[in-house]
């Protein structure tokens, strides 16, 4: 039996982080979180590219430029989206995490969702480096991991 179960190394692996401009405060505190778990583990800096999107809506688009470029191991989308006034909210969340999924199937790059979809502003804060954690940090790890199985897959 062959178990394969990847680490956090991220020695030697390249990312791509793409992140909205929308709700710009808080996308921040995602990707500094991020980028603090990627060199923490190893990314080297010429390895990590930091991309800025007018917002969540544009964030497939961008993740497909950085996926198809064959630079990358994965590539993460961050975004924030706070529910509004208007049904917009839904279509913006809802637009960038089924095509975030659609770029990593039809790119075969791994592309982690890093869109918080949050009710309000306490949420908001709450997960991006408040009382309940900081999401940017929990989408590194597994952005490392992503990388490093399909690694592992090409090398069988
Ligand atoms: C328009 C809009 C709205 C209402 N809300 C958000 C949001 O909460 N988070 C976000 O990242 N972006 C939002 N946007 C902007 C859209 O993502 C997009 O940039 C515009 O619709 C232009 O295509």
């Amino acid at each position: 039996m062959r178990e394969l179960r990847p680490d956090h190394d991220a020695h030697g692996h390249r990312f791509c982080l793409v992140a909205a401009r929308f709700n710009e405060a808080y996308v921040q505190r995602m990707v500094s979180s991020a980028l603090e778990v990627l060199r923490h583990r190893g990314a080297a800096e010429d390895d990590l590219e930091l991309v800025w999107v007018p917002g969540s809506f544009e964030l497939p688009l961008a993740s497909r430029w950085a996926a198809e470029s064959g630079r990358f191991d994965a590539v993460i989308a961050f975004g924030v989206v706070i529910r509004g006034e208007t049904e917009h909210f839904r279509l913006v969340a809802d637009a960038a995490s089924q095509g975030i999924a659609r770029v990593g199937l039809d790119s075969g790059v791994p592309v982690l969702n890093g869109v918080l979809a949050a009710y309000d502003a306490e949420q908001a804060a709450a997960r991006t480096g408040g009382e309940l954690g900081n999401r940017g940090a929990e989408v590194a790890l597994a952005a490392i991991q992503m990388a490093r199985l399909k690694r592992m897959g090409e090398a069988r």
